[in-house]
């Protein structure tokens, strides 16, 4: 039976890329009725540095932007990742299970540590067996994620792979990433060749969920793009990254295919879609928005909601470590 996995780390302020390409697909997934699973990753954020109290009301925010956003707390699991140990059980298996190489290879490695990666933690680099647990310790069959965690997952195949391979077992079963519409690669509105990204220093860069309305249309008029009009078929975005951006953004927003749009668009000049664009932004986003303030307004509520979330998660997950424990030859008591 499929079950869905995914989640979030709360580094930062969600962004139009984090709904686009995780959230609102998230949401997708639980009202299709798959059994779904999210989580807040903390002990992922926690691979660079994150002052405490920063931590606990970006946790808390994005609880709210994960409820705000459609995932109903009732239907799906949702919780903290650090309170279920569960997760950190089993990223040790795994720690002993993948390789050094496979850990160098990976481009978020590459892209976060920077050049000095003997002064990155340890974390960071063994961040991708901790994602593989937090995936196969629930036995996850899908990961609905944004093409920048394609190379994790893939990586969470492997690992899978090896472990029934060393211990001659088909225990874990083979997670496949989903990725899929037109926005799993929001770029950057300053750059059309960079990530959208929370951590990014320019805030011009993103489109903040809790932005008002005032500042989504800022940061749409303001927007880089070339000159030319938008062209007249889908065709034309092919070399032109930023335009290419904006018109994902509006089918993805709009629910429609890239083509749909450009039938409705093409040939426009940017003065004329950039205002079309951010009043659809600001249509879809206000609720989202609001609704995470009303709920920040009782933080007791959202941690009752996370651990009761985690009491769920500790039901599945505990079992398949202690199978897992038993298939590594850990002596326990039954
Ligand atoms: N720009 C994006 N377009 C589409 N999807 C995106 N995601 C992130 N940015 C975009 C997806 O959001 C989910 C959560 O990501 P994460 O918080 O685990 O880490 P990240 O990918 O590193 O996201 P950020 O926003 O760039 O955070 P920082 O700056 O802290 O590293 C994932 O499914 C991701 O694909």
């Amino acid at each position: 039976t499929p079950r869905v996995f995914s989640g979030i780390q709360p580094s930062g302020n969600l962004t139009l890329g984090n709904y686009l390409g995780a959230l609102k697909r998230f949401a997708d997934s639980q009202n299709e009725g798959i059994e779904s699973i999210f989580c807040m990753v903390d002990l992922h954020a926690i691979t660079v540095w994150q002052d405490p109290d920063a931590l606990r009301q970006a946790t808390r925010q994005l609880a709210a932007g994960f409820i705000a956003s459609g995932i109903d707390p009732d239907k799906s699991i949702l919780f903290n990742q650090s309170q279920v140990p569960e997760h950190t059980q089993m990223a040790w298996i795994f720690n002993c299970v993948a390789r050094m190489g496979w850990m160098q290879r990976m481009t978020q490695w590459k892209d976060k540590a920077g050049k000095n990666q003997q002064n990155a933690s340890l974390g960071l680099f063994a961040y991708p067996a901790l994602m593989a647990a937090d995936i196969l310790v629930y036995h996850a069959t899908h990961v609905p994620v944004g093409e920048d965690q394609k190379q994790h997952v893939e990586l969470t195949r492997d690992i899978a792979i090896k472990f029934n391979n060393d211990f001659g077992q088909e225990f874990f079963p083979i997670t496949e990433p989903v990725i899929e519409g037109a926005a799993t690669r929001v770029m950057s509105l300053r750059d059309g060749t960079k990530k959208m990204s929370k951590s990014d220093p320019s805030d011009m860069s993103r489109i903040n969920l809790t932005d008002d309305t005032d500042t989504i249309a800022k940061k749409i008029r303001k927007a880089k793009t070339d000159p030319e009009p938008l062209p007249l078929e889908a065709e034309g975005l092919e070399d032109r990254a930023e335009a290419r951006n904006l018109v994902n953004i509006y089918a993805a927003l709009s629910e429609q295919s890239v083509d749909q749009v450009m039938a409705e668009v093409g040939g426009k000049a940017f003065s004329e879609f950039k205002p079309m664009l951010a009043d659809l932004a600001v249509d879809r986003l206000a609720p989202i928005s609001d609704e995470m303030a009303r709920l920040m307004g009782d933080v007791g509520e959202i941690d009752r909601i996370l651990a009761h979330g985690a009491e769920r998660a500790r039901g599945i997950a505990s079992p398949i470590l202690q199978k897992a424990y038993e298939i590594v030859g850990m002596v326990g008591a039954k």
